[in-house]
């Protein structure tokens, strides 16, 4: 429930004392707790467990609390004493729960036993484990003629042993649908960066912080979605490190910082000022803002000495066009189309022009956008001019969302064929792996919506809250005749029923997962590509819960023929099975990964493009042009307003653990809009003032959410921002990017329609 609403609250520094209190107030006692200390205290440590939250490197010597404000959040909300078990089930029948919130549905605690959903009955019916695997097995042997009608979903904080088994169990059903919660997020990084550099993950790694000397920062809110990364960030701007800040919003992250952990700061509460220059431009003004700072770049006197004509020569394809391409562009028109002024872009491309190791840090605000692949190249060619990937303190730095979101796609969970060796995959088990095109969450939600997608099995997650166009969605999703989830909590996804409809209650990583050969260790990958191993820490939630490679194996037993090269439950009793698999597949990157998973801070997987090898087309590092300056096509109009869908800092995706947003200003709410002043003033709204917010779209669907209250921001006339996942009613399916289909969640065009206070 919301506390009591102040949404023009003030404003203290990232991190800092308030940090300490937004926990204690959700939590209680429970953060100071003996046993929760003991906890988080091995959180991101050797021996202890990987943090469920974030994918931020953990680093080999860690801080005593390697943690953060939201971290513990993450913890606490998985360790709480709350449980959704049978009496709760019985005390709240179906068609009530579909009337709760996020926020209520995941705090009734964790799930204890599998669950049919029964809507005839307006019930989840608490079951047993063979029920469930049974019922599960016969619906999915039904589909087996029309394998390619089954989509297995990954939500990215399953362990990389629980995601190989995944997506081994999709291909021998005949399946290549393996779509993942990247592809609403990073999927723009992977084909952006492969097609650019060859290598589609991030190429720094943790130790470059403490070598750059410039830090570009564009679109990613790391003080509530990172925190962890404002430590070396933080010792970067202490060193003198300017950061420029690309971003809409006004981010307290990005202003100033008071580390929790350190006793000086909080005592003097003397905050860092984490950025020197923040530049504001328009939702989907990135790819023109990057050409202007380049721009800005070329037209210096010394631009000579700070285009990296070596590196160029040696390593890049394509420089002429850009330049050619770049110089052509008009300042009238990247000023239009960025929403910066040329002096902006000039004081950017100044302080680019003096470093020597430039990092480029980002996150959902360049890649969910409509250009949003081509957005992260024209990052990626900023840095190729002055050869800032493959130098020590210097290369490209994609923020991953989930915990192991990047590793599942190393071990195999994409619908892409050219993403995974489906030939060494095929051949160690003796079988054809489908080479087709597998769906990707977008296309798998038209596939629901046209009929010809039939079953649903989800890995964690809730998709039908952070897919668009959740509405129509929601409906054809009940003609499915599987949804199978495998869940921690409860949310919305679990309650629309297809026809052989289950939730089966798992493990989370913090918990001790013992299975027949004793206590199993799994391991996971960080956006820094390092691999380490997490360690369970308490006991189980309850004592019927099963792990996720243990339930894979089950599921796989019922719906797969047998196969004599695997054996399942030998895999769910020794998870290091699973890992002497992965590594025979990947030898490359897992190689001794049984001893290595437990070194210090992981091991890491090489980067080709950090060692300026170039896994691309050419076998070079690509410049690549755009097809237009602003990546969201939405042109000009006076009346249509870019709509930028935001996390707050009391929520993890569909997970809304509060309803602060402390860094805006905003307490007890979630129904914002947030405005800027100019676009205020020009709709005569104030504060708090009810609006309706609708889609423009011309598909005939009418998409609106509201009524919503008005908050001020300093954002660029044109933007405004309102929180996800409330606001998936009104993205279009269609609206996403070219190239990776990434949901283009950052630029919906919208109208405002001012609500008449009653009586008015
Ligand atoms: N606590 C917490 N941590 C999380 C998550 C969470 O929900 N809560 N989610 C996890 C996941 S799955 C992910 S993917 C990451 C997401 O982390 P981020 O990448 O930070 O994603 P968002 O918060 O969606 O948006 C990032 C920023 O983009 C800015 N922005 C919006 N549009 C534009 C634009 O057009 N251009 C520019 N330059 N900026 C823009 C917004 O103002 C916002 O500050 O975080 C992960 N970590
Ligand atoms: N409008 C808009 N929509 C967006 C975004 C946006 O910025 N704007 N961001 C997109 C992004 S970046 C992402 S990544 C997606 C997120 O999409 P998802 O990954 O599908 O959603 P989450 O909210 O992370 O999933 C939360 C659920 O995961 C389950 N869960 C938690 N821990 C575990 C576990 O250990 N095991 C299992 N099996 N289940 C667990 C719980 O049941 C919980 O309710 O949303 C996307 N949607
Ligand atoms: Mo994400």
């Amino acid at each position: 429930m919301p506390d009591k609403q102040d949404l023009n609250a003030a404003l203290g520094p990232a991190g800092g004392w308030g940090s300490v209190k937004s926990l204690t107030k959700q939590f209680g006692n429970a953060v100071s707790g003996p046993v929760t200390a003991t906890i988080m205290r091995n959180q991101n440590k050797p021996g202890g467990f990987a943090c469920v939250s974030c994918a931020w490197a953990k680093p080999a010597k860690p801080h005593p609390f390697e943690f953060c404000e939201n971290g513990a959040k993450a913890t606490l909300w998985e360790l709480t004493d709350a449980r959704a078990d049978a009496a709760f089930f019985d005390r709240h029948p179906l068609c009530e729960l579909l009337t709760w919130s996020d926020h209520d549905l995941e705090r009734a605690g964790r799930l204890t036993v599998p669950l049919r959903i029964d809507p005839d009955a307006d019930r989840l019916v608490p079951s047993t484990w063979d029920e469930a695997f049974a019922d599960i097995g016969r619906a999915m042997r039904a589909l087996s003629d029309d394998p390619q009608s089954a989509i297995f979903y990954a939500s990215g904080r399953a362990s990389l042993e629980a995601s190989y088994m995944w997506q081994l169990m999709a291909r021998l059903y005949g399946s290549s649908n393996l779509p993942d919660s990247a592809n609403m997020c990073h999927e723009s990084t992977s084909i952006g960066l492969k097609e650019s550099v060859g290598t589609p993950v991030g190429s720094v790694r943790l130790e470059d912080f403490e070598l750059t000397d410039c830090i570009f920062a564009v679109g990613q809110n790391v003080g509530s979605n990172s925190p962890r990364m404002m430590h070396p960030l933080q010792q970067a701007r202490q060193r003198g490190v300017p950061v420029i800040v690309i971003n809409p919003m006004r981010e307290r992250g990005w202003e100033e910082f008071v580390n929790p952990q350190n006793p000086v700061q909080m005592m003097t509460q003397r905050a860092t000022k984490m950025s020197s220059l923040y530049l504001q431009p328009l939702p989907g003004g990135d790819i023109a803002a990057l050409a202007g700072i380049a721009k800005a770049v070329f037209e210096r006197s010394d631009a000579a000495e700070v285009i990296d004509r070596d590196f160029i020569t040696e390593h890049t394809h394509g420089f002429d066009g850009y330049a050619d391409w770049i110089k052509q562009q008009s300042w009238d028109e990247l000023e239009r189309e960025s929403g910066l002024t040329r002096g902006q872009m000039q004081d950017a491309g100044d302080i680019f022009a003096r470093s020597n190791r430039v990092i480029s840090i980002y996150g959902m605000g360049i890649t969910q956008h409509r250009l949003g692949v081509q957005a992260v190249q024209m990052l990626m060619n900023l840095l190729l001019v002055g050869g800032h990937i493959g130098r020590p303190g210097a290369g490209i730095c994609p923020v991953r969302g989930h915990s192991n979101v990047q590793g599942q796609r190393t071990v195999g969970v994409s619908s892409r064929p050219e993403q995974v060796p489906l030939d060494r995959i095929g051949a160690r088990y003796g079988f054809a792996p489908s080479q087709e095109e597998g769906y990707d969450i977008a296309d798998g939600c038209e596939g629901i919506v046209s009929g010809r997608v039939k079953a649903m099995l989800m890995l964690g997650g809730n998709v039908l809250r952070a897919v668009p166009d959740t509405v129509p969605v929601e409906t054809a999703w009940k003609t499915l005749d599987v949804t199978v989830n495998v869940a921690t909590k409860l949310n919305r996804t679990h309650l629309i029923a297809g026809k052989c409809a289950w939730v089966l209650p798992c493990l989370g990583r913090i918990e001790n997962d013992v299975q027949a050969t004793g206590k199993q260790v799994v391991t996971m990958e960080d956006s820094t590509a390092r691999v380490h191993a997490s360690h369970g820490q308490k006991a189980p939630a309850a004592p019927d819960l099963m792990s996720e490679p243990a339930i894979i194996a089950r599921l796989a037993r019922e719906i797969l023929q047998p196969n004599p090269h695997v054996d399942w439950d030998a895999w769910a009793g020794d998870y290091a099975l699973v890992r002497a698999e992965i590594e025979a597949i990947w030898p490359d990157v897992f190689r001794d990964y049984e001893t290595r998973k437990d070194e210090p801070g992981g091991f890491s997987k090489p980067l080709p493009s950090r060692e300026r090898k170039w896994e691309t087309k050419t076998g070079l590092a690509n410049f690549i042009l755009p097809d237009a300056l602003d990546a969201t096509y939405a042109g000009h109009d006076e009346g249509v307003f870019r709509l930028m869908t935001l996390r707050s800092n009391d929520q993890f995706n569909t997970t809304v653990y509060g309803y602060n947003d402390r860094f805006r200003g905003v307490k007890g709410a979630r129904d914002i809009l947030f405005m800027g002043p100019d676009d205020m003033a020009r709709l005569s709204l104030k504060l708090g003032d009810r609006v309706e917010v609708e889609t423009v779209a011309d598909d005939g669907r009418d998409r609106r959410l509201g009524p919503l209250q008005v908050v001020e921001h300093p954002l660029p006339k044109g933007a405004v921002g309102a929180y996800f996942p409330e606001a998936n009613v009104l993205m279009p399916l269609h609206h996403q990017a070219k190239g990776s289909k990434t949901p283009a969640y950052k630029a919906i065009p919208v109208r405002i329609v001012p609500v008449q206070a009653a009586g008015a």
